[in-house]
C-alpha cells in the first residue's frame, strides 16, 4: 500500500470525515489518496490558515480531532496561527504538511534552502506543538502517526504536526510494517485527598466552583455534581457552554468578562474549587494576587506545569494533578456517600441567592451600560445605529438550545461574553488564548461540517431532543471579516449553511477603546485613518451570498427568521462607530471586583463581604 493511502485510511479509521486542505505539489500524493476511499474527503478551503481554523472548529464541535493539510513552504507557514490557536486552547488537531523529496533536503541548518519551497516547518512550530517531526522513511510512518495522535489526545490535548516528504508519500509499505505501533500508557498517577476538600466544604459559608474547558468531556456528570453541591458555578471563558446561563447555579462570567455581577460572586467566596482551567490573566485580572483572595483555593488540572505554586501567577493553596473527568467522578461518588452534604446544602441557598442577585442587579444590559453609538466620521453610507449589546442579547434570546455559535475577537467578543446568555445544549466556541482576527468564519465552516456529519453529532443537551441540523452562527467584526473574507467562496462551494453576523462598527472598535485609555485618544491605524472596511453588501453580492442589513434596534425581532432561513447569509449589523465595552477593569492593579463605570463607593462597599483592597475609596490601588 502507498504511504499516502495508508495515512488517509488511517485517519478515516479514526472517524475523521473531512480534512481541510489547500493543494500543492508537495501534498499531491496525499490529496490523490482521497480518490481511492469514500470514507473520508478533503474540503478545499481558500487559505491554509482558514483550513487550520476550520480543523479547530471541527475538533471543538465533533469531539473528535481535526485535520488540516498543506503543501511545503508557504502552505505550512500559513499553519502557524491555527497551530498557535490549538496549542493555547488545548485543541487536538493534526497538521499535515507535504515536504520536498528527501534527496533535496538541506543537510544542515547553516544552509537556508536547497529544494524549491523547502522550509523547516518542524523547527518553526516546535514551540507551539505537542509533537512535530519529519517522517524520513516509509517504515516510520505507522509508528509516528500513532505516536502523534496519542500525544495529541493524551493529557492536556494540543496540536501535532507531521511533515512528510514527497518520496515518503509515494513509497510502498508492507502490511507487516503497518501493524507495528506506538504504545504508551497514560500517566494517570492522579492523587487527591477528598477528606480535606470535604472538610473545607463543610466549614465554608461561601464556596464556589470555577469551571474550565477541561471539564468538557465530563460536562454531564459535572452538571450532576453542581446540582448535588448547589453552590455557584462560574465558567471560565472557554466554558460558557458547559455551565450555561440557564443553569440555576450559574454564577456569571468572571474576570474581564465579568460583566453581569461585576465579579462580586467570585471575589467574595471563601472556598474556590477550580477544575480544568489554567486561570488565564483574563480571569484573574492584572492584580493576580487579589483574585478570590478571601478563599482557600483548590486547583484540579491535568497540566502539571500549571500546578506548581512557584510558577503560578495567582498561587493556589492546594494543587491536585488529575484529569477533570476522573476527579468529577470521584468527588461525586464521595459526596453521595456522605449524609452531611444535605445539611450543608440547606445553608447554601442564601449564598446562591446573593450571587444571583448580583448577577441580575448588575446585568450589562440596563440602560446605563447599554451604550450609545458615538457620532463620528461614518465609514458607511448608512446613517444607522444598532447597539451591539442589545443585538447580542436579542440574538441569544432568539437562538435555540441546539445552535452552535462561533465568536471572533475584538470588541465583538467582549460584547458576546457580556451579553450573550447561553442555553444548555448550545456550543459556543471561539479561540480565546490566541484570539486571532478572522477565526470565526473559518471556525464556523469546520463546525458546520462537524455537526452535519451525523455520526459525530455529539449533541447531548440535557433536556432537549437531538435535532437533525443545528444552526451555525458566526459572529465577527468588520475587521475580522477582512482577515478571512475569501472563505465566503468555500461557503458557496460546499453549500455551508452558516449565518454570518458582521458586527459592523466600521472600525477596530477594541483598538479605539484601547487608544483612548493608553494613547490619549490619538487615533491611529484603526479607522478611518488607515483602516476602512469594504462595502459588505457588494462583497456578498460578488460571492453570490444573500445579504441583509440590520440598521435599527427596532428591527432586531427579525433575527429568528434569519436563523430559520435556508442557506448561507451575510447579515450586516450596522453599529456606526460603537466602541464602548463596559463594565471593564481599568489598570493593572485594580482587583476585578471594582469594575468601571465605578459604583458609588457606599454601594461598592456594601457588596463586599471580604475587605476591599486599600485604595478602594478613590480607585487608586
Ligand atoms: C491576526 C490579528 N491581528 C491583529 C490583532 C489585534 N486586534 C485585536 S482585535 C482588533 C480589531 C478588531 O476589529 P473588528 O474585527 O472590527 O472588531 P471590533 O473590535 O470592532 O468589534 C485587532 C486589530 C488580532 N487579534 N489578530
Ligand atoms: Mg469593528
Amino acid at each position: 500500500m502507498k504511504v499516502a493511502d495508508y495515512i488517509i485510511n488511517y485517519l478515516a479509521g479514526q472517524g475523521v470525515k473531512e480534512v481541510f486542505s489547500v493543494y500543492g505539489a508537495a501534498n499531491g500524493d496525499l490529496i490523490d489518496a482521497f480518490t481511492r476511499t469514500d470514507r473520508i474527503r478533503y474540503v478545499c478551503v481558500m487559505h491554509e490558515q482558514a483550513g487550520g481554523f476550520a480543523a479547530e472548529g471541527y475538533a471543538k464541535v465533533s469531539g473528535n480531532f481535526g485535520v488540516a493539510l498543506a503543501t511545503s513552504g508557504p502552505g505550512g507557514q500559513n499553519f502557524v496561527t491555527p497551530i498557535g490557536n490549538c496549542y493555547y486552547d488545548s485543541v487536538p488537531c493534526l497538521f499535515l504538511t507535504g515536504q520536498i523529496k528527501t534527496q533535496f533536503l538541506k543537510p544542515n541548518d547553516d544552509i537556508r534552502q536547497i529544494g524549491f519551497q523547502e522550509t523547516d516547518i518542524v523547527g518553526i512550530v516546535k514551540p507551539i506543538t505537542k509533537y512535530a517531526t519529519m517522517i524520513k522513511t516509509p517504515e516510520q510512518v505507522p509508528y509516528e502517526l500513532k505516536k502523534a495522535l496519542y500525544l495529541m489526545k493524551t493529557g492536556r490535548p494540543g496540536p501535532v504536526l507531521l511533515d512528510i516528504p514527497i518520496d515518503v508519500q509515494k513509497a510502498e509499505i508492507s502490511e507487516k510494517t503497518a501493524s507495528e505501533s506506538y504504545c504508551e500508557f497514560p500517566d494517570d498517577d492522579y492523587h487527591f485527598d477528598l477528606d480535606e476538600l470535604y472538610g473545607d466544604l463543610m466549614q465554608s459559608e461561601r464556596p464556589a466552583l470555577l469551571i474550565g474547558a477541561g471539564c468538557w468531556p465530563a460536562r454531564k456528570r459535572l452538571l450532576t455534581l453542581i446540582d448535588t453541591l448547589k453552590i455557584p458555578a462560574f465558567p471560565t471563558w472557554n466554558a460558557i457552554d458547559i455551565v450555561c446561563s440557564d443553569n440555576p447555579y450559574y454564577g456569571g462570567r468572571v474576570g474581564t468578562y465579568g460583566g453581569a455581577g461585576r465579579n462580586f460572586g467570585i471575589q467574595n467566596c471563601d472556598l474556590l474549587i477550580a477544575i480544568g482551567t489554567r486561570l488565564s490573566g483574563r480571569i484573574t485580572g492584572g492584580n493576580v494576587k487579589s483574585f478570590a483572595r478571601g478563599a482557600k483555593k483548590y486547583l484540579i488540572d491535568i497540566d502539571k506545569a500549571m500546578l506548581q505554586p512557584n510558577d503560578q501567577q495567582c498561587p493556589f493553596d492546594v494543587n491536585w494533578y488529575s484529569d477533570a473527568d476522573y476527579f468529577i467522578d470521584c468527588f461525586t461518588d464521595y459526596l453521595n456517600s456522605k449524609a452531611s452534604i444535605s445539611m450543608h446544602v440547606k445553608y447554601m441557598q442564601k449564598w446562591m441567592d446573593t450571587v444571583s442577585r448580583w448577577r441580575y442587579k448588575y446585568d450589562t444590559m440596563p440602560v446605563n451600560f447599554m451604550g450609545v453609538a458615538e457620532e463620528g466620521p461614518s465609514g458607511g453610507k448608512h446613517n444607522c445605529d444598532v447597539s451591539p449589546y442589545l443585538f447580542m442579547r436579542e440574538l441569544s434570546n432568539q437562538c435555540s438550545p441546539s445552535d452552535i455559535i462561533v465568536g471572533d475577537c475584538g470588541g465583538n467578543i467582549v460584547v458576546m461574553n457580556h451579553a450573550f446568555e447561553s442555553k444548555t445544549g448550545q456550543r459556543i466556541i471561539t479561540n480565546n488564548g490566541n484570539s486571532p482576527m478572522g477565526f470565526s468564519m473559518a471556525g464556523a465552516i469546520g463546525a458546520w461540517f462537524a455537526q452535519n456529519d451525523e455520526k459525530f453529532n455529539i449533541y447531548d443537551a440535557v433536556s432537549n431532543p437531538t435535532p437533525n441540523r443545528r444552526n451555525v452562527i458566526c459572529i465577527i467584526g468588520d475587521g475580522g471579516m477582512n482577515m478571512n473574507i475569501q472563505e465566503l467562496q468555500t461557503i458557496v462551494n460546499y453549500g455551508v449553511n452558516v449565518k454570518i453576523f458582521i458586527i459592523n462598527n466600521n472600525i477596530y472598535g477594541i483598538t479605539k477603546a484601547f487608544q483612548e485609555v493608553n494613547f490619549e485618544g490619538r487615533s491611529e491605524a484603526y479607522g478611518p485613518k488607515g483602516y476602512r472596511p469594504p462595502d459588505f453588501h457588494k462583497v456578498a453580492n460578488a460571492y453570490d451570498i444573500p445579504h441583509v442589513e440590520i440598521c435599527d434596534n427596532k428591527c432586531l425581532n427579525i433575527i429568528k427568521d434569519l436563523l430559520d432561513s435556508n442557506g448561507p447569509l451575510v447579515i450586516n449589523v450596522m453599529c456606526k462607530e460603537y466602541h464602548t465595552y463596559e463594565p471593564k477593569i481599568v489598570g493593572w492593579n485594580t482587583p476585578i471586583e471594582d469594575m468601571y463605570p465605578y459604583l458609588p463607593r457606599d454601594e461598592f462597599k456594601s457588596n463586599m463581604i471580604i475587605d476591599p483592597l486599600p485604595g478602594w475609596e478613590t480607585h487608586e490601588y
